[in-house]
Formats: structure tokens, C-alpha cells, sequence
């Protein structure tokens, strides 16, 4: 039996795109929201079966991985978050770097010298990695227009992953990847496909209406955007995040989402400009952690928010 594990998102997608155009293979498909990265622990698989992973950490994944090489099982992987020590083990075949610049996707075309490159620059603008999808698309020779065609599917293949669970998405990224797969030419697939017409008109919907959402700081050095419990906030506010930090990278930008039980779910992006502390900064609140330009709290209670807001304020003055 063969599994195909992959993110949920546009370098997922991409990825696996990449490697079964190379190579076809019929496999079990595995992956969810964005967000779901343990999707290892849905595997079971020894001696005889193939495992090809994309774009999920090899650390947070670490019991499964074991468990799945320890039975028997071959592990191709392919990634560029941490992954602390690999393990010595004869079935695993590891593609890590986690190179600023690098995503799973550019790994792949650089494993397949490059024969699916539209591809793979359409997943590193999708990971929001703008310079080097631009630097990886140069031996394309596209003119702007087109250069623009591959930001705009890897930006929309990448906000369908955004949800907290599958139902605030509009496809399974399984399905979407089935969509994606009956096209080898990606601006094929941009202008005929289904898929890209209903993703890019719920795009411009949800950006609308996050773009309206009040601010509850706004200030030089930071702002803070308030997003309702809704399905369209669930999947606009990653790349809602990512379009402010573009469009102001002296800022510090603080994404708060209503959550069913009153609690708030916040993504912080440090500023472009100076990408410290959004760590350090989360990591004071319960259920909080990430990176230091990109970090997050899960669940900061009600009666936490102000101090947050007023933390947030003071570290990015
Ligand atoms: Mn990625």
C-alpha cells in the first residue's frame, strides 16, 4: 500500500503535484486543514508499504515516524520545517532544509531538476516566500502578467487550506489535489478549471469583508483586526495577515478571532521590516507559541485580552 501525506495547502498540493506527475503512483491520500500537521498518527503501515510525506514536520510527527520505520515501512519526506535529529533508519529518505527561501515545493522541482517548476512557484508565493518564488521562477522567462497568474494560484490554493476544521472549507485539500492532478500546465489549470473559478470568488468575498472587520488598536508601530466566529474570517485570516504585513512593513500586525467558548484566537506577524518577538510575546499568554516573525495563541482567555493588547502595543511601540 502507498500513502500520500501532504499539508493541506498550496505547498502540499504542489508538492505531490510535482512528484506524481514525475512518477505516477496510486496511493491513499492523507491531509487536512493548514493547521493539521500530526497526519502521521492516521497511518498505519509496515514492511511493503511506502509512505511519501510533504510539507510537515519531521518533529511534530517524530512517535509516528518511528513507528511507521520501526514496522517496516519506506518514508520518502520532503520538507523545510524543523525537524530536530533524524533517526538512523535505512527506509527513511530525507529532503529537509530549512533555509529562509526554501519551501517543499522548491524542494521537490530541485529533486526533479526543475520539470514542473510553474508548480513549485506557485506554492513558495503561496507560503507567502514572494522574492525567492520570484528568483525561482526566472528560468521561466514569464513576463509579469503571467508571473502574476502563478501568485494569484498559489495565493488561493493556499487560503483553501484555512479553517479550523474541513467544513469551513470550500474543498478537501484531497479533493482539491484531485482537481489540480488532471493538469499538468499550470496556467491550464488556472483558466480552466472549476476549482480556481469558485476559489477566487470566495477569495474576494471573504477579503472584502475582512478588510471592513474593526480595528481594536491601531497604532504606528502595531495594529489589531477583530474577526467575528464565522467560516469566512476561519479562512481569510492567514492570508488577511499576510496581505497587511506586505502592505505595511514598519507594523506589527495582531489577528484576534472570537472563538465558540469566549476565548480568542490571535496570530501575530512581527514587522516585515524588523521580524522579532512575536515568540517571546505569545509565549507569556497561556496556549501560546510559533516563531519569531510568525506566532500565535490558541485559546487566550476573554479576560486576558486587554493585557494582551496592551503587551503587544508595548513590544512594537
Ligand atoms: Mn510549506
Amino acid at each position: 500500500m502507498n500513502y500520500d501525506v501532504f499539508n493541506g495547502d498550496a505547498d502540499g498540493i504542489c508538492a505531490l503535484h510535482q512528484l506524481r506527475l514525475a512518477e505516477e503512483r496510486e496511493a491513499e491520500l492523507v491531509t487536512g486543514v493548514k493547521r493539521d500537521i500530526r497526519l502521521l498518527s492516521r497511518v498505519q503501515a509496515g514492511a511493503g508499504d511506502a509512505l511519501t510525506v510533504l510539507d510537515i514536520s519531521f518533529d511534530a510527527n517524530r512517535d509516528d515516524a518511528l513507528r511507521l520505520l520501526d514496522a517496516g515501512a519506506r518514508v520518502q519526506w520532503f520538507d523545510h520545517h524543523y525537524a530536530g535529529e533524524l533517526p538512523e533508519a535505512a527506509g527513511l529518505e530525507a529532503h529537509i532544509d530549512t533555509a529562509a527561501g526554501v519551501c517543499t515545493s522548491l524542494l521537490v522541482s530541485r529533486h526533479l531538476d526543475d520539470a514542473y517548476l510553474p508548480w513549485a512557484v506557485a506554492a513558495a508565493f503561496g507560503d507567502n516566500l514572494h522574492e525567492a518564488a520570484r528568483a525561482a521562477a526566472a528560468p521561466l522567462g514569464l513576463d509579469d502578467a503571467a508571473l502574476s497568474r502563478l501568485e494569484r494560484l498559489g495565493t488561493l490554493l493556499n487560503y483553501n487550506g484555512y479553517g479550523v476544521s474541513l467544513d469551513d472549507l470550500f474543498f478537501h485539500p484531497a479533493e482539491l489535489y484531485r482537481q489540480v492532478y488532471a493538469f499538468e500546465d499550470a496556467f491550464a489549470f488556472i483558466e480552466q478549471s472549476e476549482a480556481m473559478r469558485v476559489l477566487a470568488e470566495g477569495f474576494e468575498a471573504d477579503m472584502a469583508r475582512a478588510r471592513e472587520a474593526p480595528l481594536a488598536l491601531d497604532a504606528p508601530g502595531c495594529a489589531a483586526v477583530t474577526l467575528p466566529d464565522e467560516p469566512w474570517a476561519r479562512r481569510v485570516s492567514g492570508v488577511y495577515a499576510n496581505e497587511l504585513a506586505r502592505a505595511h512593513p514598519e507594523r506589527a500586525h495582531a489577528l484576534a478571532m472570537k472563538l465558540p467558548d469566549g476565548c480568542w484566537r490571535i496570530s501575530v506577524r512581527a514587522p516585515r521590516a524588523n521580524p522579532e518577538g512575536a515568540d517571546e510575546l505569545c509565549r507569556r499568554f497561556p496556549t501560546g507559541g510559533g516563531r519569531a516573525a510568525a506566532a500565535g495563541i490558541n485559546a487566550l482567555p476573554a479576560d486576558m485580552y486587554d493585557d494582551f493588547l496592551a503587551a503587544f502595543r508595548e513590544r512594537y511601540p
